[in-house]
């Protein structure tokens, strides 16, 4: 097998034992890489049903048959498990070193099974494997844990970590590696500390087997220069991804106290001027040119990466406008580990169902203080309020009742990224019907909509975009694995993507192969879901309640009065399934998974929940 090791390193915590396990080329040709990989794995090996945080889940570090080679942007890894925050399948992109000393190691795929009886690490160099207690670093943050484990195994060692949140379960714990990078939103990182696992350290000193090797060289040399020459001449090398804010707040798109509005006079102060003129730092995953990772310092000096969604959720949600006392949230929940978007998305449904009389509390929306010590005592599961915004809006809101679950801003559980599409069917459409919950990542067809199309319009085309987008993100880039952003923001042509495949793997892919993988790939997530959730209907691909309500509609600007409708929501929703071959509940239909190569899980599937024939 040429571009995959074809190794898997399985590593069982509760007994300190590992083994390695193979994959064929046959398995590899159907599910790529990362996020196929991660998917195929964890729905042949997990029972349903099992609890996310207990032994029987599984934590997988993936690559794919280009990771670790010097192409452009190709330092990402895929962190996988059962998420614990939306009970189906989970996963994360981060850069990382890892990328590079796994493939080297000789691993395509780490499977952490059990747990360790108390704290501890895995060390993994080569063929060798070896647990250590975690004493220094349990009960510190993501910053010391890397920093003493650099100091031991060298900065360009792979490192993994987690910070206090991860040890503590919050439930959108994330997992975090070099300065400034995360990754796992669903949880992945509560998953590693219900494991005991503070930390995966991986160093290796073989060569990746590849089919072409000089070529793929030259071909990397090459286009890293390009992409970098491109970078060079664009305002993202200046901006990095906050460029976008200043764009949602024009386009009435910004998150803004819980996203109840979508415009605030006040953000310009957080916007991508304010941000790059206040950069102390660039931050960036291996084999990148174009570093998109702008570092910035809060009141006490801390250094944190800042990127639009960290902003956008703790600043405008929480209406906090000081960039120093957004820098400070953004820095705790690096050190802390937990996810930005879900944290800030926690703090504004807590102070809004505060404001709605749900609850009774002590914290307002601009309160910057109040929520520094509100997420300190979440990280640290402090008593009630600390354990309940751990859990995240939508079991707070279940705990609170009152209706209050109509303005949790969460899709199956995952809170929205910062894009509030309180009137942008499209990208609702996009987060309502996202295999992971509501997670951009999965089809950002907001600039597209609002720049393209009429704006609060339902057509079919839409549907389309939503799968169009999710075919290529979930195949290209979340199965390859690589980073997006060459494509997204610079141009870079997707038929460059086949080409390194084939160059590493000595195939014949063109674009299509990887679309129709990405579909069979959608399609097993979608089975993963209802697998977890037999009686799922449609309601689980809506978008928040509030959304559809008039009197939540803003009261000015381009949008005033302006709201999404059930009716037409549904008719776009058919569309999707209709493209998709899922029939009216979101249920993938027996024929359509049989067309995708998916007939014994179809069958899987069936003994569980109503598969129509199709
Ligand atoms: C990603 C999500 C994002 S997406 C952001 S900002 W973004 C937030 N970043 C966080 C952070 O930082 N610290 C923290 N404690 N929590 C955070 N939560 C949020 O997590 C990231 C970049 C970015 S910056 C984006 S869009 C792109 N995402 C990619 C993706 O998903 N797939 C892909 N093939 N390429 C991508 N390229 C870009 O990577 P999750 P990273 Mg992240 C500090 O993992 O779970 O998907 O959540 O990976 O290496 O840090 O790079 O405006
Ligand atoms: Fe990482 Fe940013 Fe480079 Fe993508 S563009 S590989 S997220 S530094």
């Amino acid at each position: 097998m040429k571009g995959w090791t074809g190794n898997i390193l399985r590593i069982n915590l509760t007994d300190k034992t590992f083994k390695i396990d193979h994959f064929t080329e046959e398995f590899a040709q159907k599910w790529i890489g990362g996020r196929g990989f991660a998917l195929k794995i964890l729905w042949d090996e997990l029972k349903p049903g099992i609890d996310p945080l207990g032994p029987d889940n599984k934590l997988l570090v993936v690559q794919g048959p280009i990771s670790g080679v010097p192409m452009p942007n190709s330092g990402k890894t895929i962190v996988a498990a059962k998420s614990p925050l939306t009970g189906t399948y989970g996963d994360g992109n981060l850069g990382t070193h890892v990328t590079i000393q796994m493939r080297k190691a000789g691993y395509d795929i780490l499977i952490f099974e059990g747990k360790l009886a108390s704290p501890g690490y895995v060390y993994i160099q080569d063929d060798k494997v070896e647990f250590f207690p975690a004493n220094e670093i349990w009960g510190k943050g993501s910053y010391d844990a890397q920093a003493w484990l650099e100091t031991k195994y060298g900065k360009t060692a792979g490192i993994l970590s987690i910070g206090q949140g991860g040890e503590n379960q919050v439930l959108y714990a994330i997992i975090r590696s070099m300065e400034g990078r995360a990754g796992g939103r669903p949880g992945i990182g509560a998953v590693m500390g219900s494991k005991n696992l503070k930390a995966i350290v991986v160093k290796g000193t073989k060569e990746i087997p590849l089919a072409d090797p000089k070529a793929m060289k030259e071909r990397g040399v090459g286009d890293l220069k390009k992409v970098g020459a491109m970078d060079k001449s664009s305002k993202w090398s200046v901006q990095g991804t906050n460029a976008v804010l200043s764009w949602c707040n024009e386009m009435w798109a910004l998150p803004v106290r819980n996203m109840r509005f979508s415009h605030h006079e006040e953000a310009w102060k957080l916007d991508g001027q304010r941000t790059s003129e206040a950069r102390v730092a660039t931050y960036g995953c291996p084999h990148c040119t174009m570093r998109c990772g702008i570092a910035i310092r809060d009141k006490e000096g801390h250094e944190s990466e800042i990127d639009y969604e960290n902003v956008g959720m703790l600043g405008p949600n929480l209406e906090i406008f000081d960039l120093k006392q957004m820098a400070s949230l953004n820095y705790m929940c690096d050190d802390f580990g937990v996810d930005t978007i879900s944290a800030g998305s926690a703090l504004s449904f807590y102070a809004d169902a505060i404001d709605q009389g749900a609850t009774k509390g002590d914290f307002k929306f601009g309160d910057a203080e109040r929520a520094k010590e509100l997420l300190r005592m979440a990280a640290l599961r402090e008593g009630v309020v600390g354990n309940l915004l751990a859990d995240g809006s939508l079991r707070m809101a279940r705990k609170f009742g009152h209706d209050s679950e109509a303005y949790a801003i969460q899709c199956k559980g995952l809170d929205l990224s910062a894009y509030n599409c309180k009137y942008v069917p499209g990208q609702a459409l996009a987060f309502g019907t996202s295999g992971i919950g509501a997670h951009h990542k999965e089809a950002w067809i907001i600039t597209y909509e609002l720049k393209h199309s009429e704006r609060g319009a339902y057509g079919r085309d839409k549907a389309q975009k939503v799968v169009d987008l999710q075919r290529i993100r979930s195949s290209i880039f979340e199965s390859l694995p690589i980073c997006r952003f060459p494509w997204i923001e610079l141009g870079w042509d997707l038929k460059n993507y086949p080409e390194y495949f084939n160059l590493a793997t000595g195939s014949n892919w063109t674009l299509e192969d990887f679309t129709n993988t990405g579909d069979r790939i959608y399609s097993l997530l979608r089975a993963f879901w209802v697998r977890e959730n037999p009686k799922t209907d449609r309601t689980a691909d809506y978008p928040p309640r509030i959304y559809f309500d008039p009197a939540n509609a803003e009261k000015e600007g381009p949008t005033a009065g302006k709201h999404l409708e059930y009716d037409k929501y549904d008719a776009l929703l058919d569309h999707y399934y209709d493209i998709r071959g899922w029939d009216k509940r979101g249920v993938p239909t027996r024929k359509s998974m049989e067309k995708l190569g998916l007939a014994e899980e179809a069958e899987q599937l069936s003994k569980l929940a109503e598969v129509a024939p199709g």
